[in-house]
């Protein structure tokens, strides 16, 4: 609790309002803003709101401020969070994470960079060589996968299309050692949809050299290329040009080869190319209008021309056992098209992050000699989406969220409280919304809505949409959490038939089924994938093995997108529930990136949805610091005449009891059947303080008697 803060700037710490209701919550809030305090805490939650300005708070000179500082000695700051993780991963052997959420905009992104310019800043004191060349590469390689994985949306001009979670990992000294990167449902949709546009397109036609672009034909104005054109008003930032040489840098300084970079330059613009390609029909033929173009993809793509032309024309069908090529229509080839340069362009992005992962991996640390390899792991995901069309995308983010949010509640709720009931110690039980109900409702097998999905896909004949949606109708009519259009008729918010309505912990989301089906079987033609596979070009085949595969070798079904995205969410989830957890929640404080604007209502719902009030009344009854009678004796007792060296009273829970009231310290604190409970940081701050006091005299001391001096 950062005492030294004036009033003035409202209260740091959340806890300490006067009453804990949301009127409170947010004028606290909101005269922290505008004060420009943009951090506050929730006992060791940040609390972060968007300055949409440069603010003069990570310097080096603040670094300093924070580095092996307790949270509770300095004014509130992401700072903090990352040094408390560091020193629990330091001195505890913890691994540790740092889980980000909040909506797009709200700050997550530009907070996760924060944390890993403090933790390189703070770590390898001796400079060792190897230590600062895995930092470097762990800052650079986030350059890159923004280029890649990043767009300009309405919202947010460096949106992240992907979740992202990294592991820092450290050695025994606490410097790190390597890294791992996991990311989640890139949005790949939006690679070609109109609506917003990844940045490495813009980067590449406004910075690549001349040369470059005329040897993958791409012309510099953007205007030309459908993928990219925004109803005619292109959306590219200032920096773009710069942007393009910082991101090739990057890829060099990381460690990809120069065939290597130049076929992800082909891969792009081959993209850029697909864009462009239109079809139409002679007779009862269809044919590719710009023939050119498929000399130009076929060059890009090391390949031949007809494979090209028969891949984006034809699809190879098993029929029993027979083989046959079966004529697309114009719409089917344009689908096929756009599914092309979609699985092109997730591909690529997947292929550079284990490219990154093989080299930032750790490597030649023998646990045995060196100790255990230590982890902080920092998650930057995706906030709740609640938009005027919510499609599939949004479905599986908000049910990440979902995911997210019953972790804290298990870590920071229930156990909480279960603790508290557990050693008896008096409590108030605290209300909060258990979501498990609404997880159990998208991830259950056979009922919850991925299976149902799953099913609708799998059927043989009829496959939409609206069967889809009767398959949850059939399966969730009853559930609390669940409506449709076709269930509740009257209701307004569910404006068409193809609606279906998820009462989500963060409020009410309305889906749209459109799409869900496609989205989710998410093919590939496999002739696209024999047509990648047998490209002459090493780099670009290795990122399609299975195109090795014959249509009638092909027999397993691939897996969905919801499944995988199930999958990845539950291997998340049980990744971050064995490490010791610090959440940093983000707020968007107004939708036009005003530095100024505090909109009331945005922001209260945010705080709604984040849960905050819940955490403060969680907090605010809980308690800062909790030990064993035993450990906690082990460490204090030498403060106390009563304790040390050794206690003759009844048990260790009467010395504890002695010790606290001799150090004034009984009101802030409760006993509970094995463990000491304290409320606030300060009492064990200054018992600590004491601590270090105790030691030292005693010390000096010892010296002296070995000296001979007593
Ligand atoms: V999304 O879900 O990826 O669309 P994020 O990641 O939550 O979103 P991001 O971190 O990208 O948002 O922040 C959006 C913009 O807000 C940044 O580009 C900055 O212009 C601005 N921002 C965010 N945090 C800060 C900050 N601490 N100081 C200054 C900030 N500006
Ligand atoms: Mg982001």
């Amino acid at each position: 609790m950062a005492e030294h803060e004036s009033l003035e700037f409202g209260k740091a710490d959340f806890v300490l309002l006067d009453n804990v209701s949301m009127e409170e919550f947010m004028s606290n809030l909101k005269l922290r803003f505008e004060k420009g305090r943009i951090y506050s805490y929730i006992g060791e939650v940040v609390v972060s709101v968007n300055p949409y300005r440069a603010m003069n708070i990570y310097g080096r000179d603040t670094i300093e401020q924070y580095k092996g500082r307790e949270l509770y000695e300095r004014p509130p700051h992401l700072f903090a969070i990352a040094d408390a993780a560091y020193k629990a991963m330091k001195r505890r052997n913890k691994d540790t994470c740092i889980v980000i959420s909040g909506e797009s905009g709200a700050g997550k992104t530009e907070a996760s960079k924060y944390i890993m310019q403090y933790i390189a800043a703070i770590t390898n004191p001796n400079q060792r060589a190897e230590v600062e060349r895995v930092k470097n590469m762990l800052l650079k390689s986030n350059c890159v996968l923004e280029a890649f994985g990043n767009a300009k949306t309405n919202r947010n001009d460096n949106s992240s299309r992907f979740g992202k979670y990294m592991d820092i990992n450290f050695d025994f000294k606490g410097d790190p050692i390597g890294g791992h990167i996991n990311n989640y449902l890139l949005e790949k949709v939006k690679a070609c949809h109109k609506v917003c546009v990844i940045l490495v397109f813009h980067q590449l036609l406004k910075g690549a050299p001349d040369s470059l672009l005329r040897s993958l034909h791409i012309q510099r104005d953007p205007t030309a290329y459908n993928y990219i054109k925004v109803g005619g008003q292109i959306k590219s930032g200032i920096n773009d040009g710069a942007d393009f040489k910082a991101v090739a840098d990057a890829m060099k300084v990381i460690g990809f080869t120069g065939d290597e970079i130049q076929t992800v330059y082909k891969i792009l613009a081959t993209i850029l190319h697909l864009g462009n390609l239109t079809f139409g029909v002679d007779g009862d033929v269809t044919l590719i209008e710009n023939t050119k173009l498929v000399s130009v993809i076929r060059e890009l793509l090391s390949t031949k021309e007809e494979n090209v032309e028969k891949a984006l024309l034809y699809r190879t069908v098993a029929t029993g056992r027979d083989v046959i090529e079966k004529q697309h229509t114009t719409q089917e080839a344009s689908y096929g098209r756009d599914a092309l340069a979609k699985a092109m362009y997730e591909r690529l992005f997947c292929w550079i992050v284990g490219r990154i992962n093989d080299i930032i991996e750790v490597k030649n640390y023998d646990a045995r000699v060196h100790g255990k390899n230590t982890v902080i792991g920092v998650l930057d995901i995706y906030g709740f989406e609640i938009f005027q069309n919510n499609s599939f995308e949004q479905f599986c983010i908000n049910y990440c969220n979902e995911k997210l949010q019953q972790l804290f509640i298990q870590l920071v709720l229930k156990q909480e409280q279960e603790e508290y009931q557990r050693e008896g110690i008096p409590w108030k039980h605290i209300d909060y919304f258990n979501n498990q109900i609404i997880v159990d409702l998208v991830e259950q097998q056979h009922k919850g809505i991925f299976s149902v999905l799953d099913e609708a896909c799998m059927n043989v004949g009829k496959v939409t949409d609206e069967v889809f949606l009767q398959g949850l109708n059939g399966k969730l009519a009853k559930h609390a959490h669940y409506t449709s259009r076709k269930l509740s008729p009257t209701d307004k918010s569910l404006e068409f038939d193809r609606d279906f309505r998820i009462r989500h912990y963060a409020g009410d989301v309305v889906y749209s089924v459109v799409g869900f089906i496609d989205k989710n079987k998410d093919t590939l033609f496999q002739d696209f994938k024999r047509l990648l596979y047998n490209s002459s070009n090493p780099v670009l085949k290795g990122m399609w093995p299975e195109g090795k595969l014959s249509i009638t070798e092909v027999t397993k079904r691939p897996l969905t997108a919801a499944t995988l995205f199930k999958n990845s969410m539950i291997s998340l989830v049980e990744n971050l529930a064995c490490k010791e957890p610090y959440y940093v929640r983000c707020i968007k404080p107004n939708d036009v990136k005003s530095p100024l604007l505090f909109e009331q209502e945005r922001c209260r719902h945010q705080v709604e949805y984040l849960g905050l009030l819940e955490n403060v009344r969680v907090r605010r009854a809980g308690f800062a610091y909790r030990q064993t009678y035993p450990r906690f004796l082990q460490r204090y007792k030498m403060i106390s005449e009563f304790t040390w060296p050794n206690h003759d009273l009844p048990s260790d829970k009467d010395a504890v009891k002695r010790l606290l009231q001799g150090c004034g310290f009984d009101h802030d604190v409760a006993y509970g059947k094995t463990k000491v409970f304290i409320r606030t940081p300060r009492t064990l701050f200054s018992l600590e303080e004491q601590r270090v006091e105790m030691v030292q005299r005693i010390v000096l001391f010892l010296q002296k008697v070995w000296r001979g001096t007593i």
